[in-house]
C-alpha cells in the first residue's frame, strides 16, 4: 500500500511544480516587484551577499536598495506573522534574519528558501557509527491580497528519505520513531519528503488584531517552539536535539487545522490534527483522522525577544505504543540580536512527555546559541539534559516488543561548532563546518556507550542568501 505508483507520480508533479517555481523566482529577479501591502520595503538586488541576511543590521547594501534604517525587517508581531517565513505558524522574535528569495509576477509574490547540509558523522564506543547523509528542505510559497486578507500557499519538501540511507543517520542516545519495523535507538530518522502542504489565510481585525487560518493535509500545529531544522539558533547544526521528541517534533503532522488570533504582541492559537507520528515511509503522505490538539500562548515582547508556552494532547502518537496517549508541554524562549556584521540568537527550550496511563514523565531542555561575526563566521554550541527511555535498552536486552516505555536514565550532550562562509556560488551562502558533541550519562550505561562517548560531525552546507526577508 506505501509506495504505489500513484504516491510516485504524485511525489513527481510535486516536485515538477516546486522546481518550476524556484525557477520562475530565480528568473524573475531581475524584473523588480512592487511591494504588496502587508510587505516592507526590502531590496531587488541580489548582490547583497555579505549583508542581506540580517534583517535590522547596519552593514553595507549596494547602492540604490533605497534602504532606510529598518532594512525591511517587518515592524511588528502582526506584520511577521502574515510574512510567514519559517515552519507552520511558530514564531520567532520580529528582528530574526531569514535567507528568502522574493519575487513579484503574475499577481503573486513568490518566495524560496531551504537549505541542504552534506554530513559526516564519526562516534566513539561500541553503540557509536559513522555515515555521510545529507540533511535538506526545500520551501517555495506564494502569498497575495485575497479578499479582506492574504493567502498564503506553501509547501516544504525534503529529500531526506533519499540522503539519508538506511531510514536513519547515526546520533547517539537519540529515540523516536521506527525503521524496518523496531524503534530507533542511538539514531535520527529522516524527515519526510512532505513536510508541509498549507494554505494560510491571515485576516486583520482593525489596527491591532490579525485572526489567522492554517490548514494543511501535513504540517506543522500550535505546539512547541520553531522546531530545529527552521530555528535561527540552530541554523548551522544539522542534527537534531536529543530531545526532539520531547519538544517539537510535531512540526510533521498530519491533517493539521490551526485558528489563532493575536492582539498587539500577543497570540492564542489552537490545533486540530492527527496525533500519529509519521511512519517509517517517508515518500508519502499519511494522513488519518483529527484525534489531537494543541493550544500555544506566544509573546513577542520587543523585537528581539519571543517566548511561547504551549500544552498538547496527542493521540496514540507513536506505532509501537499504540496504546498509549501523551500529553505535552513545552515552554522557550528565544533572544535574537542583530549585529553589525553578523546576527546572535539563543533559544531556551523545555519540553515534557507525560505518558497518560502509565504515570511516566520525561523531560528535556536545551539551550542553544548562534553567533554570526564578521560576515563569514559562526560559532555555536547546544547544551541539552534529556531523560531517555527503555527503548534505549531494548535492542541490547533483546526484549523486542516489550510493552510499556518508562524512564531509563538522563542524559547529556555538549556540542560546539564553527563554520565558514567560502563564498564559492554567487548568490549563495556555502559554509565549511563542524562539531564536536561530548555525552554525559550513568554509570551503568558505561559498558554499551563506553567510558566517554562523542561525536564528530564536518559539513557543507549550502543556502541561498536571498534578497527578501
Ligand atoms: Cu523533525
Amino acid at each position: 500500500m506505501r509506495k504505489t505508483a500513484g504516491t510516485r507520480a504524485y511525489s513527481f508533479i510535486l516536485v515538477s511544480v516546486f522546481a518550476l517555481a524556484v525557477a520562475n523566482v530565480s528568473l524573475a529577479q531581475s524584473s523588480g516587484h512592487q511591494h504588496g501591502s502587508e510587505h516592507e520595503q526590502h531590496s531587488t538586488g541580489s548582490q547583497q551577499q555579505e549583508s542581506q541576511t540580517s534583517h535590522g543590521t547596519t552593514a553595507q547594501h549596494a547602492p540604490g536598495m533605497g534602504h532606510e534604517q529598518d532594512h525591511g525587517a517587518p515592524k511588528d508581531f502582526i506584520r511577521s506573522i502574515i510574512h510567514h517565513s519559517t515552519s507552520g505558524t511558530s514564531a520567532e522574535p520580529v528582528s530574526t534574519p531569514v535567507s528568502m528569495l522574493m519575487a513579484d509576477k503574475w499577481g503573486w509574490r513568490w518566495m524560496f528558501h531551504g537549505e541542504a547540509f552534506l554530513n559526516a558523522i564519526q562516534q566513539s564506543g561500541p553503540r557509536g557509527g559513522d555515515k555521510v547523509f545529507s540533511t535538506n528542505w526545500f520551501m517555495p510559497m506564494a502569498q497575495k491580497q485575497a479578499g479582506p486578507g492574504t493567502l498564503t500557499l506553501r509547501a516544504m519538501f525534503s529529500l531526506e528519505p533519499a540522503t539519508v540511507t538506511n531510514r536513519r543517520y547515526p546520533e547517539l542516545f537519540q529515540e523516536g520513531e521506527t525503521a524496518y519495523g523496531s524503534g530507533i535507538v542511538d539514531g535520527q530518522h529522516p524527515h519526510d519528503f512532505f513536510m508541509e502542504l498549507a494554505a494560510l489565510y491571515d485576516m486583520r481585525i482593525g489596527e491591532d488584531s490579525l485572526l489567522s487560518l492554517y490548514a494543511a493535509p501535513v504540517g506543522d500545529p500550535a505546539m512547541g517552539p520553531t522546531a530545529y531544522p527552521h530555528r535561527i539558533s540552530a541554523s548551522e547544526n544539522p542534527t537534531a536535539p536529543l530531545g526532539h521528541h520531547l519538544q517539537d517534533s510535531t512540526h510533521i503532522a498530519y491533517n493539521v487545522f490551526t485558528l489563532g488570533l493575536t492582539h498587539k504582541n500577543v497570540r492564542i492559537e489552537t490545533s486540530g490534527f492527527h496525533g500519529r507520528e509519521p511512519d517509517e515511509y517517508r515518500w508519502d503522505l499519511d494522513g488519518g483522522g483529527v484525534d489531537s490538539w494543541s493550544t500555544r500562548l506566544t509573546i513577542n515582547p520587543a523585537r528581539n525577544w519571543s517566548a511561547q508556552y504551549s500544552f498538547a494532547r496527542l493521540n496514540s502518537p507513536e506505532s509501537l505504543h499504540p496504546d498509549e496517549d501523551v500529553q505535552r508541554m513545552t515552554a522557550s524562549v528565544m533572544y535574537n540580536r542583530p549585529l553589525q556584521n553578523g546576527n546572535w540568537a539563543t533559544s531556551l527550550i523545555w519540553g515534557r512527555n507525560r505518558i497518560l496511563g502509565h504515570h511516566q514523565i520525561f523531560n528535556g531542555y536545551l539551550l542553544e546559541s548562534t553567533l554570526k561575526f564578521a560576515n563569514r563566521n559562526y560559532i555555536w554550541g547546544r547544551v541539552e539534559n534529556a531523560d531517555r527511555t527503555s527503548e534505549l535498552l531494548r535492542e541490547h536486552s533483546g526484549t523486542e516488543g516489550d510493552s510499556d516505555e518508562h524512564f531509563l536514565a538522563r542524559v547529556q550532550a555538549y556540542t560546539a561548532g564553527y563554520a565558514r562562509e567560502l563564498n564559492l556560488i554567487p548568490g549563495v551562502s556555502t559554509t565549511l563546518g563542524g562539531q564536536v558533541t561530548l555525552y554525559g550519562k550513568p554509570d551503568f550505561l558505561t559498558p554499551i556507550y563506553g567510558e566517554r562517548p562523542v561525536g564528530v560531525l564536518a559539513y557543507i552546507r549550502i543556502r541561498p542568501f536571498g534578497n527578501g526577508h
